[in-house]
């Protein structure tokens, strides 16, 4: 398998978790969809990553599908329930935590725009959606080791990996005050190897 990722992505970061957790081999391609000769269109049509080519030659995007796919090799530990239902609620967690990314990532965009085309109300617009799937994701955390079921799942590996993104992109942004029980299981994913070995480089 070959997976396409540019090493600051908190999406193929967190494929490439998944893969470090189900001890998959895979080589990983470095390539960032913002350069002018990236290859990443001619793989994935959207022009962004992660993007997974398969042994089978299929190329799956974007990373809810690849862990949607990496599911299927049936490796363990596996990551999503048995249980249809069960699987969803995983991938509810899952969307959660992907949205947090999402509006994150939408903030450092304005913040590169230009001083006089900034808009304070798309910062607050995207700043909301962060702190009411903070809050979900607390409420969801509290009193539990695991964000569902007794075991690491997608949705643990999506929320360390968006949590991690705060960290790097918006450090002044202190989500752990309001958000203890996140901290905490922040704090076991980040001290796991999947999550050292994955770490963006600085800058
Ligand atoms: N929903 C997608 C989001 C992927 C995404 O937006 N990746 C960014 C890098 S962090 C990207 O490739 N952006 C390039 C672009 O939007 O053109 C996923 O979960 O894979």
């Amino acid at each position: 398998m070959k997976l396409f990722a540019s090493l600051t992505s908190p999406y193929a970061r967190k494929i490439r978790i998944i893969l470090a957790e189900k001890g998959l081999p895979f080589e990983l391609v470095v390539d960032s969809p913002w350069e002018v000769n990236t290859r990443i269109p001619s793989v994935n049509p959207l022009g962004k990553v992660p993007a997974l080519l398969t042994n089978g030659g299929e190329v799956f995007f974007d990373s809810p599908v690849i862990a949607g796919y990496l599911e299927t090799l049936n490796v363990s530990p596996h990551l999503l329930p048995r249980e249809p239902i069960e699987a969803v609620r995983v991938r509810q967690i899952e969307a959660l935590a992907d949205g947090i990314t999402d509006a994150a990532v939408a903030m450092v965009l304005e913040s590169r725009r230009p001083e006089a085309k900034r808009s304070d109300d798309e910062i607050a617009h995207q700043t909301g959606k962060i702190g009411r799937a903070l809050d979900e994701l607390e409420r969801r955390a509290t009193g539990r080791h695991w964000l569902h079921g007794d075991g690491l799942s997608i949705g643990d590996i999506a929320t360390g990996a968006a949590l991690a993104y705060l960290d790097l992109r918006h450090p002044d942004y202190d989500w752990r005050a309001a958000h203890p029980a996140l901290a905490a299981l922040a704090a076991r994913l980040f001290a796991r190897p999947s999550f050292i070995d994955t770490k963006p480089p600085v800058g």
